[in-house]
């Protein structure tokens, strides 16, 4: 009976993962998300397109996991992280057919996100996990570390989207008060007039700390802000200093990391000195847009070396204890990089580092200047994405360099 009612659940499940996977995730704008914290909207409406929209992004992305390689698939931890996801889409297709004019069906909501959202909160760390786990048992190579790559940008984008919807929901609806008492100007998590130099100075502030209790000391900060004359940018320059409609954890997230990253190159290059060169931030505010450089002098890393900061299958080392972790604060790039680099592109900006060997690193973020053009930027499952899971990789089209030249005399004319 018990296996038969279990048995009986999952394959309904899958027939609702097929239903929503069929439709598209619908990107929202920064100002959509604006509009939905303001007067005109309520409780009602975020109900209404949210148990439409999460089951729409949980289930495009589950039909990706199960693209997975198979040993992938089938280690613990990614079950354990599959198994997540199913329970969420099923907790939220409970309220398909519920009344949205009673009060106790959005209440009942409202808990069920709070729910999803404290499942999901280890995710991150879950798969990194199950990936040790692969690579202890089957090893790396250089196909499935494409397709992993592939699979954990698009995963975590959607993991980002889909706890900036729940988020929004729960900031905006839960408890009595819309308003946040610590940031009262926010719409939820996102500030309309977020002040770059603000969080950049908190985030240089919080790294600095993690630097000097491991290094016993730490670079200084010069930071510039710079705009342009364009009559419109006025409207965002709030006492000399540029600001946009922004989520400020997310800069934070990103900022942090390329801090720490910069302190770490700074403070290994010149271990044994007593000053510093100091970290550049420069914030730089366009017609299109916001760009934030933080620069060190740490020696730089060579070219070769930079597309693997952003590899998750080559930053995926076996997880330090906890007392290793508390030993190294700035150790180990993690998943710091990629990730950060995702919330970057999440509303339609990047994350770049340009080094030069042998002096240091630039690592720029840029972000989208007008809120018109912040736009959510969503994995979406389709053929082309199925293709490429499915698609056998064949020979690279470009030489391999050889150390050997070729014999020359071998093509001598006379
Ligand atoms: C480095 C390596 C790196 C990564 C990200 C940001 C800054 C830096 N500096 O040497």
């Amino acid at each position: 009976m018990r296996i038969l009612g279990v048995l009986r659940s999952s394959v309904s499940i899958g027939k609702h993962i097929d239903y929503y996977s069929k439709f598209s995730p619908s990107p929202l704008s920064m100002k959509q998300f604006l509009d939905f914290g303001s007067e005109n909207a309520c409780e009602r409406t975020s109900f209404a397109f949210l148990r439409h929209e999460v089951p729409v992004r949980l289930a495009n992305i589950m039909k990706e996991i199960n693209l997975l390689p198979d040993n992938l698939l089938g280690t613990p931890s990614v079950r354990l992280v599959q198994s997540w996801y199913l329970r969420s889409l099923q907790d939220i297709i409970e309220f398909k057919d519920k009344n949205a004019e009673e009060e106790k069906t959005t209440y009942d909501f409202t808990d069920a996100v709070i729910k999803i959202l404290k499942r999901h909160n280890d995710v991150v760390p879950t798969m990194a996990q199950g990936l040790v786990e692969y690579k202890e048992a089957y090893g790396t190579d250089p196909i499935v570390s494409q397709n992993v790559q592939y699979f954990l940008d698009r995963f975590y984008m959607s993991r980002i989207s889909i706890r900036m919807l729940l988020n929004q929901h729960t900031l905006l609806f839960a408890g009595k008060v819309k308003v946040n008492p610590a940031h009262p100007k926010q719409i939820g998590s996102i500030d309309p007039n977020c002040r770059v130099k603000d969080v950049v100075m908190d985030a240089y502030e919080n790294a600095r700390g993690l630097c000097d209790r491991y290094y016993m000391n730490s670079p200084e900060l010069q930071m510039e802000e710079f705009h342009g004359i364009h009559s419109f940018i006025h409207s965002f320059i709030q006492d000399g200093s540029p600001t946009v409609v922004y989520v400020p954890s997310h800069l934070y997230h990103m900022v942090f990391e390329l801090f720490k990253n910069a302190m770490r190159a700074t403070m290994e290059k010149y271990g044994d000195s007593t000053d510093y060169p100091p970290i550049r931030a420069q914030i730089a505010l366009g017609s299109e847009d916001l760009t934030v450089k933080v620069s060190d002098r740490g020696g730089g890393v060579p070219l070769r070396k930079i597309e693997r900061l952003f590899t998750y299958t080559y930053s995926t080392a076996p997880r330090p204890t906890s007392m290793e972790a508390r030993a190294a604060p700035l150790a180990g790039y993690g998943y710091g990089l990629p990730i950060s680099r995702l919330y970057a592109r999440y509303f339609q900006g990047d994350l770049k580092l340009y080094s030069l060997e042998g002096y240091g690193t630039d690592a720029i973020i840029y972000i989208r200047a007008l809120s018109t053009e912040s736009i959510e930027r969503l994995p979406v499952y389709n053929k082309s994405a199925w293709k490429h899971y499915k698609t056998f990789h064949e020979a690279d089209d470009w030489c391999v360099p050889s150390k050997e030249p070729k014999d020359m005399t071998t093509y001598r004319s006379s």
